[in-house]
């Protein structure tokens, strides 16, 4: 497949001005006029026009309304005869397309009997022939013509102009919006939906209707997502100055899905997965992912529409920028500082879950790449959340104020236009001429080209005779495929010092040092350090004896730090660190700690894990008078065996995915027993009252109910008692919300006990019509920590019900990713069953859907990590589909790179 590469980036040979489009809605058959209005780019020399193209039946082109000569060029339509001028030209191309026949689900397709678009990246140009890339800004005016009766609603992006009735019970809409937009922001719906409608007026004093549309019997969900759309939009143009730009706002809901959801403008379509939540079918971390993922659609608006890409190199340009901003609106929405803290943590947890593995392996590239075979293999974990955590070393760097003003010249500068990476660095840096970023740019820059988690290694030494303490860091960026020098990056590192007391020690620098400011008024608790040479020692004055360094405070940036604490520090820190980041850090590095000497061939299994300094630590945590349920959660919370994985790669030590999973399962055997009576008042003290509410407060309270269950259940299945297994059968059966029953039948699937298949039967029987509540059925079995294989032929067995089809991409992620991605001991099997059931599966997939088989293709992206036997069946696996010479591009360019 040919590579598509950033260095040959040209502006296109024409613009498109205007688009008129009609539609002929059709499920076997859908007739697609398209009258747009073109003009040569004067500015770029003479070239043929080449418009885009992708599984389109060309019916008919008239030039100016007169036949004309083209030619097709594989799926490019190919017209050389064009006007030589700048005048604008009229071109109309008749072409239809099959929605019903549509499994990939990009362009036009159908999802329980209605109409759907999806056209990010590349999915217009599967509707007609266009030039179909981000540069290319048009107006567009859209009719829709469908049967009145199975299509009674049918929507674009912008405004209503006129609808009516036709013959034979069809209707028709007219839609025209007044933004100039690229393709890939193109939406059209048709469908019987219903909407939830609010109006609203914003700061700025104009009303607005926004709506969010959902199938007739879904109405009652649509609450928590109307609630997160009005917050969204008071937020950003609070926190931002960015107001609502559009009379109207849609939100659409479909259960067939590629992503998350898709930010058409004014016509955001989404995975129903993240609109609809009602307590009894959703959890706190579903309540919480609609809040997140519609304020991230909303702020596309900005960031991403209104200010656009201009090649599909610059997506984190969009994307970065709007995961960073859909974070600091869900912190804003916490609330409390502890409760910023909590979402703070579960976002670091998401990046060294995903990104610093893909960063690892054989797939890392930059957050602005330089090649790709096919783009849709480029929305990842780096582009958006490593992205997210480039932008926030600006505001790290800059404050918030700072960041403010780059903000404000980035769209002053740049609304209405498709721009580039380099202009975002540019206007942050020219906003903010007095602080270090206009110095350190190009070095700063490196973040956007170079691959690769930097490992910052910290020393620490102390003069008692001086009272000084100097640490000195040092960088250093492992080679990536394709990068085999890095440069050093600008890395800033918040520092803070505990003192023997528990107390911050403030920090007073030496003269002369490179790091935050000019010598602050008085001495601060934390310091930025800015590290931009391979090595830096940075002195601070007057620190007395016995305090414990807290560095890389808050995640400041997106590296792995390497300081060689000792136990006893690290305990101190547990017990009393002032950032609460650096203070689960430190607990869960004492647990990564134990987890890999105890994973560690030489290690004895037989040996517990934790010693009883560590076990009193976690108690003390546990019992702690004013820390949050939702942090002590998540402190107690071991790292999940992909981190002890991720962990063990990282320090050159073979991954044995069985061995982990008894060190993980013996670990939790181990606190759950030495902490019975702390559990037992854990789950005592947390039960709620009243109705269910989604809060920080609340969602942290049943967080740690829920852990306490499980770890009851745990020293049950130990001790053979039978209490606390039954209440949490009467909690799967009677629970008030899915938060809850979900805890507790994780608590029973996890401790294999008897209970567990007749509860989940109960489950089945009440949610059977749910799709999004059926999902979890699936994806808690696939979940099942494997005893003597049994996973693998269980979730055989559950791909045979007529409840399960690989057609629905949320039902193939609820059941073969979850076992592939999420179940490490059942999937890597000594016997190589589970990777040969990821090849078959990946194949079967990617005949329906390349987009999603080619991210199951990720699932074996580490095995060049693993120990063997699992290294050889892993690669086998890999070659197997590497093999068939009918891949789509998408899954050959992830397993040929995973290949190396
Ligand atoms: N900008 C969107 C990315 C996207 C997508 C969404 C749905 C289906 C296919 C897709 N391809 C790319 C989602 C977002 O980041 O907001
Ligand atoms: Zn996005």
């Amino acid at each position: 497949a040919a590579t598509i590469r950033r260095a040959d980036y040209a502006p296109p040979a024409f613009w498109i001005d205007s688009v008129n489009l009609t539609f002929d809605l059709d499920p076997a058959k859908t007739r697609v006029l398209n009258r747009m209005t073109l003009r040569r780019n004067m500015a770029v020399p003479a070239q043929p026009l080449r418009l885009d193209g992708d599984e389109l039946s060309l019916s008919r082109v008239l030039l100016g309304g007169q036949g004309c000569s083209f030619r097709m060029d594989g799926q490019t339509l190919v017209l050389e005869n064009l006007p030589e001028g700048p005048e604008p030209f009229e071109l109309e191309i008749f072409t239809t397309c099959c929605p019903e026949k549509n499994t990939q689900l990009m362009g036009l397709f159908m999802s329980g009997g209605d109409f759907f678009t999806q056209c990010e990246a590349e999915g217009f140009r599967r509707i007609t022939y266009f030039l179909d890339r981000p540069d290319v800004m048009a107006t567009y005016t859209v009719t829709l013509r469908a049967d009145k009766a199975r299509w009674p609603v049918l929507l674009s992006n912008g405004n209503l102009i006129e609808s009516g009735d036709l013959d034979d019970g069809r209707h028709f809409a007219i839609w025209h919006d007044p933004h100039k937009k690229p393709s890939y922001l193109f939406a059209v719906v048709a469908g019987r939906l219903v909407a939830r409608e609010q109006r609203i007026t914003t700061r700025a004093g104009k009303e607005h209707l926004l709506q969010v549309f959902v199938r007739p019997g879904d109405l009652d969900q649509t609450g928590h997502a109307m609630r997160s759309l009005m917050a969204a939009v008071a937020w950003d143009e609070a926190r931002f100055g960015l107001p609502l730009d559009l009379e109207r706002f849609m939100v659409v809901a479909t259960s067939d899905f590629n992503m998350g959801a898709m930010e058409n403008k004014g016509l955001n379509i989404f995975n129903t997965r993240f609109v609809l939540a009602k307590p009894a079918t959703a959890t706190d971390a579903d309540f919480a992912g609609v809040e997140s993922v519609i304020g991230h659609e909303y702020f596309h608006n900005w960031t991403g529409n209104r200010v656009t890409c201009r090649d599909w190199f610059q997506l984190s340009l969009k994307e970065g920028l709007t995961v960073f901003r859909d974070q600091e609106f869900s912190q804003d929405m916490a609330g409390s500082e502890s409760a910023r803290a909590v979402k703070r943590i579960e976002d670091v947890i998401v990046l060294r879950a995903h990104q610093f593995p893909e960063d690892a392996g054989p797939l890392a590239h930059p957050v602005r790449p330089d090649e790709y075979q096919e783009i849709n293999n480029f929305y990842t974990t780096t582009i958006y959340e490593k992205g997210a955590e480039v932008v926030r070393m600006y505001q790290t760097l800059l404050g918030r104020e700072g960041f403010r003003r780059g903000m404000d010249l980035y769209f002053e500068r740049h609304d209405g236009q498709a721009v580039t990476c380099d202009d975002f660095a540019q206007a942050m840096s020219d906003a903010n001429p007095q602080s270090p970023l206009p110095a350190l740019l190009p070095q700063f820059k490196r973040w956007y080209s170079q691959a690769g988690t930097p490992v910052v290694t910290a020393e620490s030494r102390y003069d008692e005779a001086a009272q000084t303490w100097t640490l000195t860091l040092a960088q250093h960026t492992p080679p990536t495929p394709g990068q085999a020098v890095k440069e050093p990056l600008v890395i800033p590192v918040r520092i803070g010092l505990v003192g023997p007391d528990g107390q911050d020690v403030p920090l007073q620098t030496q003269e002369g040092q490179q790091g935050e400011s000019a010598p602050a008024a008085a001495p601060a608790a934390t310091f930025t350090a800015l590290l931009t040479e391979e090595k830096a020692s940075f002195t601070f004055i007057n620190v007395p004896a016995g305090c414990a360094p807290s560095l890389l405070r808050g995640f400041s940036a997106p590296v792995r730090l390497q300081y060689a604490e000792t136990p006893a520090q690290l305990l101190h820190r547990l017990a009393h660190d002032s950032d609460p980041f650096n203070r689960w850090e430190a607990g869960q590095t004492l647990l990564l700690q134990a987890a890999t000497r105890h994973a560690s061939a030489s290690a004895n299994p037989g040996e517990p894990a934790l010693n009883g300094a560590q076990m009193e630590a976690l108690r003390a945590v546990l019992r702690h008078p004013q820390l949050d349920a939702a942090f002590k959660a998540l402190a107690l919370t071991l790292p999940a065996e992909s981190d002890i994985a991720e962990h063990m790669a990282s320090q050159g030590l073979p991954v044995d995915p069985q061995r982990i999973h008894a060190t993980r399962q013996a670990m939790l055997a181990q606190i759950a027993s030495a902490l019975q009576a702390d559990w037992q008042w854990a789950w005592q003290a947390h039960q709620g009252s009243g109705a269910y509410q989604p809060d920080a407060a609340s969602s942290g309270r049943r967080a740690l109910a829920g852990l306490a269950l499980l770890m009851l259940c745990l020293n049950a299945q130990a001790t053979g008692d039978a209490v606390w297994p039954g209440k949490a059968y009467q909690r799967a059966k009677d629970a008030g919300n899915m938060t809850e029953r979900l805890a507790a039948l994780t608590a029973l699937i996890h401790t294999h006990h008897p209970l567990a298949g007749k509860a989940l039967a109960r489950y089945h029987a009440l949610f059977a019509e749910d799709a999004l509540a059926l999902d979890k059925w699936f994806a808690l079995q696939a979940r099942t920590p494997d005893a003597d294989g049994h996973v693998l032929p269980l979730v055989r067995q559950l791909m045979q019900r007529p409840d399960f089809t690989l057609k629905n991409p949320n039902r193939a992620r609820a059941l073969i990713f979850t076992y592939c991605l999420n179940n490490p001991a059942a999937f890597h099997r000594a016997d190589g069953a589970g990777h040969a059931f990821w090849a078959e599966q990946v194949l079967a997939l990617d005949a329906l859907n390349p987009q999603v088989a080619a991210r199951l293709a990720r699932a074996l992206d580490r095995w060049a990590t693993l120990a063997e036997p699992y290294r050889s069946s892993a690669r086998a696996a890999l070659q197997t589909v590497a093999a068939r010479d009918t891949l789509s591009r998408d899954v050959r360019e992830v397993v040929t790179r995973a290949l190396g």
